[in-house]
C-alpha cells in the first residue's frame, strides 16, 4: 500500500483539515505530513504577519487618534481627509500609548546619540590632515577596485618565465656528504609529518602538545603558514608527494578574504615569497594566483600619508596600523624596506606596475632623507615622513633592508644601479661605525643607539656574513676580496657564539664586554628558537669558498638541533643554549621549514642546485630568479606591452 506521505505532490486533493480532538485516529491520519507541515507554515507566516504590522507600522503619532476611551481596542485608522491613504492602518490606545510614548523617547534618544557620533566622526575628521583623509578614501577606493578584479578572476596575462636552472639535482658525489643531505631530508620529513598530523592548516605546530601554533604576525586566522613556507624545501628536496598535499590545501583552503590583522612583512617574505617560489619551481598557477590575490590584500597598507606602509593590515576592511611598541608610531625599516624582490616579481608577473611603484615610492623617499652618520635608522613615522628614535642595527629591525638593497641589484641581472649604489653606501656607514673587533679579535656588528655604540650582536645579524660574501662581487673597487673576508669573519664569529655554549647552539643575542666574547648575559637572551642565520652564512661562505669548515660548521648545528629540538612530535626551540638538559619552548617556527633546513641541504648538495647566478633567495629562503631590470618594469615586460 502506498502510504500518503509517498504520493506526489502536485495534482493532490487536499484531505479535510482536522483539528477537533484526536478521538479519531483513522481521521488524523487523513491530513497527511507533508500537508500539515505547510499547514502549520501558512498559520506561522500569518502570525508573523500580525506580529509584523502591530509593532512596524507606521509611527502612531503622526496619526490622527480617535479616543474613544476604550482601553486596549485596535481599531482601523479612518482618515478625516480626502485621499487616505491608509485606510487598514490600527492605532493602539491605553496603556500601548503609554508604551509607545516610551518607545518614541527611545527613538529620538537614540537618533540624538547617532547625531552625536556623526559629529564626533566629523570633528575627528577635521582633526585629521589632508594626506591622512586622502590615504582613507584612496584605500576605500582600493578595497572596491580589489573586489571587483577578485570577483571578474581575470587570468593572469602570460610572461614569458626566465630561465629555471638547476631546480632539482645537486646530488653530491662523496658518499658521507650524501650521507649527511640525506639526514637532513629526513629531519625534514620528521617536521612535516608531524606538522601534518598535529597541526595541519595552522600557522605553526606544537611539537610537545601536538597541537596547531599561531602567532599575532599572522593574525587570527588558520592561513597554513607552515605550508606555504615550506614548500619549495620539499620541492627541492624531491618530497613531491608531500608538496602536493600541500598545494591541495592551498587549492582548497587558502583564503584571504578574512577578517584578520596580519605582518604586511611577514606575510610578504613568507607567504608571497614562498607562493612564488613554488610557482617557480613547480610551474602551478594556483601559486602565482593566490600570491596575486594576497599582495592585493595587501595593498591598503600603503595609503599612508607618506606611501611609508604600516606594519600591519586587516585582510578584509585593508585599515592598517603600526606596532604599538615602535617608536613614535614608527614603520620598521626591516618592514617597509623588505618587499621589493617579491614586488618586482608581482609586477613582471601580472603586467600591474602598481607592485613595483609601491616599493620605487619608498626607495625615493628613503633617497631623499637625511641620514645620520650615513646610518638609516630603524624607524620612520608614516603620517610625518620623519625619523623616531636613532638607533641602527644590522640585526632585528634593520637587517633585512641591507639585504634587499644588494638583492634588487643581483635580481635585475645587476642592472639596477641605484640599489647597488644604495646598498654600498650603507654598509660603508656600517662598517664605520658599527663593526668592531673584540680584545679576542673576534669581529661582530654591535647597535648604534642616539649616538653610542652597544657592543652586542643578534643572532639575526649573523645573516650579514653571508650578504657580505654575496655582495662581495661588484662592490666599489678593490674591495670583492675585504668584503669576503669580512663575511667569513662574521661567520667565525657566530660559530663562536655556537661553541661557547652547552647546546652548541647560539643563543638569541650575545655581547662583547670585557672579558665576555660571544656569549649572551641576560637570560631573556639565551634561546634559541631554530633560527636559520648562521647557517645561512655558513651556505653562503661555502659557495664562495668552498672551505670545508662550513660543512663542518654546519654539520655540527645540524647534529645539535637533532639532539637538542628533536622531540617525537617535531622540532622545539630551546630556552637556555647555555644548560645541559635545555627546556624546550614547544614551538615548531615555520621559518625552520622554509630556512634552516632548507640552508643545510643546499650545504652538503652541490653548487649546480639553485645556482646563484640564477636565483636570488628572499629573506625567507625563498629563492625567485634572476628577472632582467628591463624586463620587470616598463616596456619590456610583454604583459604590459
Ligand atoms: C625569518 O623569518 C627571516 O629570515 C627574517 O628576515 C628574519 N628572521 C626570521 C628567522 O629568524
Amino acid at each position: 500500500m502506498t502510504t500518503p506521505a509517498l504520493l506526489p505532490l502536485s495534482g493532490r486533493r487536499i484531505p479535510p483539515l482536522n483539528l477537533g480532538p484526536p478521538s479519531f485516529p483513522h481521521h488524523r491520519a487523513t491530513l497527511r505530513l507533508s500537508e500539515k507541515f505547510i499547514l502549520l507554515l501558512i498559520l506561522s507566516a500569518f502570525i508573523t504577519l500580525c506580529f509584523g504590522a502591530f509593532f512596524f507600522l507606521p509611527d502612531s503619532s503622526k496619526h490622527k487618534r480617535f479616543d474613544l476611551g476604550l482601553e486596549d481596542v485596535l481599531i482601523p485608522h479612518v482618515d478625516a481627509g480626502k485621499g487616505a491613504k491608509n485606510p487598514g492602518v490600527f492605532l493602539i490606545h491605553g496603556p500601548d500609548e503609554h508604551r509607545h510614548r516610551e518607545e518614541e523617547e527611545r527613538l529620538r534618544n537614540k537618533i540624538r546619540a547617532d547625531h552625536e557620533k556623526a559629529l564626533e566622526e566629523a570633528k575627528e575628521k577635521l582633526r585629521k590632515s589632508r594626506e591622512e583623509i586622502r590615504a582613507e578614501i584612496q584605500t576605500e577606493k582600493n578595497k572596491v577596485v580589489q573586489e571587483m578584479k577578485i570577483k571578474e578572476n581575470k587570468p593572469l596575462p602570460p610572461v614569458p618565465i626566465p630561465n629555471l636552472v638547476g631546480i632539482s639535482g645537486g646530488d653530491p658525489e662523496d658518499n658521507d656528504i650524501r650521507e649527511k643531505r640525506e639526514k637532513i631530508k629526513e629531519m625534514m620529513k620528521h617536521a612535516w609529518d608531524n606538522y601534518r598530523t598535529y597541526g595541519w592548516g595552522h600557522n605553526e605546530l606544537r611539537p610537545i602538545a601536538r597541537k596547531g601554533h599561531s602567532t599575532n604576525i599572522f593574525g587570527s586566522s588558520q592561513m597554513g603558514a607552515t605550508i606555504v613556507d615550506a614548500l619549495d624545501t620539499l620541492y627541492i628536496m624531491g618530497l613531491h608527494a608531500e608538496f602536493l598535499d600541500g598545494q591541495r590545501w592551498i587549492e582548497d583552503n587558502l583564503d584571504f578574504s578574512v577578517n584578520s590583522e596580519v605582518s604586511v612583512f611577514e606575510v610578504n617574505i613568507r607567504f608571497i615569497g614562498g607562493l612564488l617560489a613554488a610557482y617557480y619551481l613547480s610551474g602551478e598557477e594556483i601559486f602565482k594566483i593566490k600570491a596575486v590575490q594576497l599582495a592585493e590584500k595587501l595593498l591598503p597598507a600603503f595609503n599612508t600619508p607618506t606611501g611609508i606602509p604600516w606594519a600591519m593590515v586587516n585582510l578584509k576592511s585593508g585599515v592598517g596600523r603600526n606596532w604599538g611598541w615602535a617608536s613614535a608610531g614608527s614603520s620598521i625599516l626591516a618592514e617597509f624596506g623588505t618587499l621589493h624582490m617579491e614586488f618586482v616579481h608581482l609586477s613582471y608577473l601580472t603586467g600591474d606596475l602598481i607592485y613595483y611603484k609601491k616599493v620605487m615610492h619608498i626607495r625615493k623617499l628613503l633617497q631623499k632623507m637625511d641620514r645620520p652618520n650615513g646610518l638609516y635608522p630603524n624607524y620612520l613615522n608614516p603620517r610625518t615622513g620623519r625619523w623616531g628614535q636613532y638607533h641602527t642595527s644590522v640585526g632585528g629591525l634593520g637587517d633585512s633592508f641591507y639585504e634587499y638593497l644588494l638583492k634588487a641589484w643581483l635580481m635585475s641581472d645587476k642592472t639596477d644601479h641605484e640599489a647597488r649604489k644604495m646598498y654600498d653606501d650603507a654598509i660603508e656607514a656600517i662598517e664605520k661605525h658599527l663593526i668592531k673587533k673584540s680584545r679576542g679579535g673576534l669581529i661582530f656588528i654591535g647597535e648604534w643607539k642616539n649616538g653610542h655604540l652597544e657592543k652586542k650582536m643578534g643572532h639575526l645579524a649573523c645573516f650579514a656574513g653571508g650578504m657580505f660574501a654575496l655582495g662581495a662581487d661588484g662592490s666599489r673597487t678593490d674591495k670583492a676580496g675585504h668584503y669576503l673576508e669580512l663575511g667569513a669573519e662574521i661567520a667565525r664569529t657566530c660559530h663562536e657564539s655556537y661553541d661557547r655554549t652547552a647546546l652548541k647552539l647560539g643563543p638569541e643575542s650575545f655581547k662583547f664586554d670585557g672579558a665576555v666574547e660571544a656569549v649572551a648575559v641576560r637570560q631573556a637572551e639565551k634561546y634559541y628558537i631554530l633560527r636559520p642565520e648562521v647557517i645561512e652564512t655558513y651556505w653562503y661562505l661555502w659557495r664562495f669558498t668552498h672551505d670545508p669548515r662550513y660543512r663542518q660548521w654546519g654539520w655540527e648545528a645540524a647534529l645539535a638541533i637533532e639532539k637538542y629540538c628533536r622531540v617525537s612530535g617535531g622540532f622545539s626551540g630551546v630556552k637556555d643554549v647555555y644548560s645541559s638538559t635545555p627546556t624546550h619552548d614547544d614551538v615548531q617556527q615555520s621559518f625552520f621549514l622554509a630556512e634552516t633546513l632548507k640552508y643545510l641541504y643546499l650545504l652538503f648538495s652541490g653548487d649546480d642546485l639553485l645556482p646563484l647566478d640564477h636565483w636570488v633567495f628572499n629573506t625567507e629562503a625563498h629563492p625567485l630568479p634572476v628577472l632582467h631590470l628591463a624586463n620587470t618594469t616598463l616596456s619590456g615586460n610583454p604583459a604590459v606591452r
